[in-house]
This record gives C-alpha cells, sequence and structure tokens, in this order.
C-alpha cells in the first residue's frame, strides 16, 4: 500500500497543553507521526511517497477563508503584539451568547481577541511551524487521495496535525484544517462521486459532521465514546442525523466505556451496512488509534487484533478508500496498530 508522508509534520512542534487546570506535555506530539512512519517503512508491504501541492483554494472551498487567513499571520502578530512565547493559547473564547439580543459579533482587532474567535478549546496551541505543518497534512491528504482516484484500490496519508475536530470556522481538538472534510468535499465537487466519510477515531468528528451536515453527496458516519463522558462533549449524539437535504447521511454511534473488540466490529459492520445502502463510491476513513485498551486519555479496550479486524470490516464494502490518520496516544502501540489495521484492510 502506498503511504504519503511528509517531514514537515515535525514543524508542529508543542511543547504544552492546557487541560484539567495544569499545563502538561501534549499528547499530540511530532513522535506520534516518527513512530508510525518507523513501522510502516519498515515493512516492505508498504511504500512510502512525499505529498505534491495543492495549494489553498482546497482548503478555502471547505473553511471560512479567514480562519486560513488568520494562520497565516497569527503566531508572528502574537510575537510581535504581545511578546516572545514558545506557543499560542487562546484565553478569551468569543460565544455567539456573549452578543444575545445583539447583532451578531465580529472578528476582532487585537491577536488576543481573534485567537478566541478562531479557536474554540485550550489543548491545541500554535506554534512557529503551525501554518506549514497543517498544510502538509492537508497535502498529503490530497496526494493519497489522488492515487486513489488514479485507481489505488487503498492509499494512506500520515496527517499530522489531525483535522476531524476543525469545522467550518473553528480550530480545536488538535485540529487546523479538516484534512478528511477537504479530501471528501473536493471529490464529491469535482468528480460527482458519492463518499462516506467513516471516522473510527475515538472522538467524535464533530468537524466534518459540521461540513457535512446538510449535505446528501457526502455522508459522515461515526463510532466514538459517547459524549456524555467524552470529548467533544456538545457534539455526536445518536438523534444527530443530518438537515435538509442532508437528513439521514450522518450516523453517530456512541459507545460505552471499554467496548471490546467483539462489541467495536459488531458496531463497525453495522455502520458500514448504511455506508453501502447509502450507495457510497469511495470511502475516507478518518483512522483513529484512541480506541486502544491503553491509550493515555480514552476509555475503551481495542486490541491490534481488533484493528485487524476493523480493516477487514472496512475492506469488505470493496470500495476504494482513503486512510486519512487521526489521533492515538499510546505512542508506543501507535505504529503496530496503524499496520494492524491497513493489514486489515488489504496491503
Ligand atoms: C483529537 B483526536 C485529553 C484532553 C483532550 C482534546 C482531545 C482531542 C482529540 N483528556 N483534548 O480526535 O484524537
Ligand atoms: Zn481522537
Amino acid at each position: 500500500m502506498k503511504v504519503v508522508y511528509t517531514p514537515a509534520h515535525l514543524l508542529h512542534d508543542p511543547h504544552s497543553e492546557i487541560e484539567k487546570g495544569t499545563v502538561h506535555s501534549p499528547f499530540e506530539h511530532i513522535g506520534r507521526g516518527e513512530v508510525i512512519r518507523e513501522v510502516l517503512s519498515a515493512d516492505s508491504r508498504f511504500e512510502m511517497l512525499s505529498p505534491s501541492e495543492w495549494g489553498i483554494d482546497v482548503i478555502n472551498a471547505v473553511h471560512n477563508p479567514g480562519l486560513h487567513r488568520f494562520f497565516t499571520t497569527a503566531w508572528q502578530e502574537y510575537q510581535d503584539i504581545i511578546g516572545p512565547s514558545r506557543e499560542v493559547t487562546p484565553e478569551v473564547f468569543y460565544r455567539p451568547s456573549l452578543r444575545h439580543k445583539m447583532a451578531d459579533g465580529v472578528e476582532p482587532a487585537s491577536i488576543t481577541g481573534r485567537l478566541g474567535w478562531w479557536c474554540f478549546e485550550t489543548t491545541t496551541p500554535l506554534t512557529e511551524g503551525t501554518y506549514v505543518a497543517a498544510r502538509g497534512a492537508v497535502d498529503t491528504a490530497m496526494t493519497a487521495m489522488q492515487l486513489v482516484l488514479d485507481g489505488e484500490r487503498a492509499a494512506y496519508g500520515l496527517c499530522r496535525p489531525p483535522g476531524h475536530h476543525a469545522t467550518t470556522d473553528l480550530y480545536g481538538g488538535y485540529c487546523f484544517f479538516n484534512n478528511a472534510a477537504i479530501v471528501s468535499h473536493h471529490v464529491a465537487s469535482t468528480t460527482g462521486v458519492k463518499v462516506a466519510v467513516l471516522d473510527v477515531d475515538y472522538h467524535h468528528g464533530n468537524g466534518t459532521q459540521e461540513i457535512f451536515y446538510d449535505r446528501d453527496d457526502v455522508m459522515y458516519v461515526s463510532l466514538h465514546g459517547d459524549p456524555t463522558r467524552a470529548y467533544p462533549y456538545t457534539v455526536g449524539y445518536a438523534d444527530e442525523t443530518g438537515s435538509g437535504r442532508g437528513l439521514g447521511s450522518t450516523v453517530n454511534v456512541p459507545l460505552a466505556a471499554r467496548t471490546d473488540d467483539d462489541v467495536y466490529v459488531n458496531a463497525l459492520a453495522d455502520a458500514v451496512a448504511k455506508i453501502q445502502a447509502f450507495g457510497a463510491q469511495m470511502v475516507v476513513v478518518s483512522l483513529g488509534l484512541d480506541t486502544f485498551i491503553t491509550d493515555p486519555i480514552c476509555d475503551m479496550s481495542l486490541t491490534t487484533e481488533g484493528f485487524r479486524r476493523s480493516g477487514e470490516v472496512v475492506a469488505a464494502l470493496g470500495l476504494p478508500t482513503v486512510v486519512l490518520q487521526e489521533g492515538g496516544y499510546d505512542v508506543d502501540k501507535l505504529g503496530i496498530n496503524v499496520q494492524s489495521w491497513l493489514v486489515g484492510l488489504g496491503v
């Protein structure tokens, strides 16, 4: 299987994450990308390729162009105006109900205000190289997509930073640009192929869901920790099924703590049947390995073998498949878990 990787991800190198009232070392760090690269490059069934450049139009086709514009200057503006810092995290978030009964807010002029205008939480620091790394993740995803459009049965994009929490207007959840949504929108809008995003990351992909919520050309199906206990808490409930023309093309399957391989694989088979019923002609997998039994920030109980079985369930769809990296934080096992999932899909 062809694997798309770029060392540009090393430029997004945060040293901290603000969570649960403390500052600690980030769960989403460069070691994640490197361990996956190491394991796949040591396995002759995988062939490593560099991404080609896709430009910014593919990003602005999905996101508010203001979000991209913000990333091009934000880190430097903060350094110039607030003072030198290794990384930047918002402190005041814009919430529309602040202006309840008033006209809608507008993007503030100050960089402190703009950070909280474009970001929704505190665990996603901007660093000097974040923008270039996030562009690299988009290029990685688009290049994997092109391989599949050119006839590969499947391809894997080692995207880092991940993407599925980024909405039309907002970044957060370790995500800056929504790699899976950018690819899926590009395929659906330029080829007319019906796409299903299958999101198997532990966390609900609120960004991808929001981007496609009212559309019937891209389905969004997610298995995830029930948001009654799991990040992102306010999105991902089973009764969210789409709106307008998109009604019925969003499917959410919230799962219990300690969900194991057997329960998960059964739920995945049901989800895959819905993708078939939708008439999808291509699948984009948001691949998170944070459902793993020893993941440090999640609570499910999948094993390396369960990931292989998951890949097999997706392979049974018999559709061209673009697999894009999202989460997975047990770094010691992340490489072999990705490998196992992809071997199950078929290499
Ligand atoms: C990104 B992805 C951990 C704090 C979590 C953000 C989680 C983002 C997950 N207790 N902060 O979906 O793997
Ligand atoms: Zn996750």
